[in-house]
């Protein structure tokens, strides 16, 4: 099923588009391989204040659990270890685009989603719509305290900062995660309370990088190696730069928000796919080391390694996400 995009910025409203895009997506059923009652995964403000609770409750469970990688750390700790390790083969270098990096954390979330609902969780991901709050980022319901996942860090007694480091010192000292005290920090061992420092860094929050506007002109990107470059340079990057403290850094799934925003980077991907299905669903370029040359062309059978949290898998595993292993979709858009 093929769509035409008008040309933005159309004259037409946002709305009207959504319309447009959402009604061919809710009539795909790529179902195969037993799928046949996908979950779905809702946007954060949209669920009820117990299954939030549940949620962040869980992420807190997993810090009480044992490591299952062989660390001395946590099983909340097992995930931020595991992205760093693979940091360089699922992210970007330059103008390169590793094609890992939508797959991956796909993936990823996944595992995580697993670990959740072993910590007794009953939903499914759930993701920030970031475009639904870019005029007003500071007042989403993710950065509430009862409501969300904590606001910003301030500058307190009560936080445990990283000695010598020069990251901005401001931590989270209300909310869910006042407690959380990850264990590492980009290469180093060093328990710390979580970091947040809006508009610390560059871009800020304001600079609406992740309006829908933008969504809008990535989802227009035709292939796989430009759509995936425009994500994440665009709002995936900014948003991790305008948060600050932990989350700009190798070490990012320390920052709880790292799951609602990736999720909301596989949701874009998502309907990038589903606008398309035909050619897109399992459309999948690019690079997969940086800096060789000529460069290592990616195909469907790259395995993704998560360094035992979960099985390796080939990436043509999760190009569907109601086929091979994964069975969920997204509530629309
Ligand atoms: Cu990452």
């Amino acid at each position: 099923m093929k769509i035409s995009l008008p040309p933005w910025p159309p004259s037409i409203s946002i709305t009207s588009l959504l319309l447009l895009l959402t009604t061919p997506i809710l009539a795909l059923s790529p179902r195969q391989n037993g799928c046949t009652n996908p979950t779905i995964r809702r946007e954060w403000s949209s669920v009820s204040q117990a299954q939030r609770d549940s949620y962040t409750n869980a992420v807190m469970c997993m810090t009480r659990k044992p490591s299952k990688i062989r660390l001395s750390t946590s099983r909340f700790d097992d995930f931020t270890w595991v992205h760093r390790q693979m940091f360089g083969d699922i992210h970007i270098n330059g103008p390169d685009i590793l094609a890992q990096f939508l797959p991956w954390h796909r993936y990823f979330a996944h595992i995580y989603e697993q670990e959740l609902q072993a910590c007794g969780y009953r939903g499914s991901m759930l993701y920030w719509d970031w475009g639904q709050s870019a005029s007003d980022p500071l007042n989403a319901a993710i950065f509430s305290d009862p409501a969300g996942l904590g606001g910003n860090g301030v500058s307190s007694p009560a936080c445990q900062y990283i000695p010598g480091n020069r990251v901005a010192r401001q931590c989270v000292v209300s909310g869910p995660f006042a407690q959380l005290r990850p264990a590492y920090y980009q290469g180093s061992t060093v328990p710390h309370s979580l970091h947040r420092c809006f508009n610390c860094g560059s871009p800020t929050m304001f600079n609406a990088s992740w309006t829908q506007a933008v969504v809008f002109n990535v989802l227009l990107q035709s292939t796989y190696n430009r759509f995936s470059t425009e994500l994440y340079i665009g709002p995936h990057l900014s948003i991790h730069d305008a948060i600050g403290g932990d989350f700009p850094t190798t070490t990012s799934p320390n920052e709880p928000l790292f799951w609602p925003h990736h999720v909301q980077v596989d949701r874009v991907w998502w309907i990038w796919q589903n606008l398309d299905p035909a050619n897109r669903m399992f459309q999948y370029e690019g690079k997969t080391v940086i800096g060789n040359s000529p460069p290592t062309r990616a195909v469907l059978a790259d395995v993704m390694h998560v360094l035992g949290l979960a099985s390796d898998a080939p990436v043509s595993q999760v190009m569907n996400t109601e086929g091979g292993f994964l069975c969920y979709r997204y509530d629309g858009l």
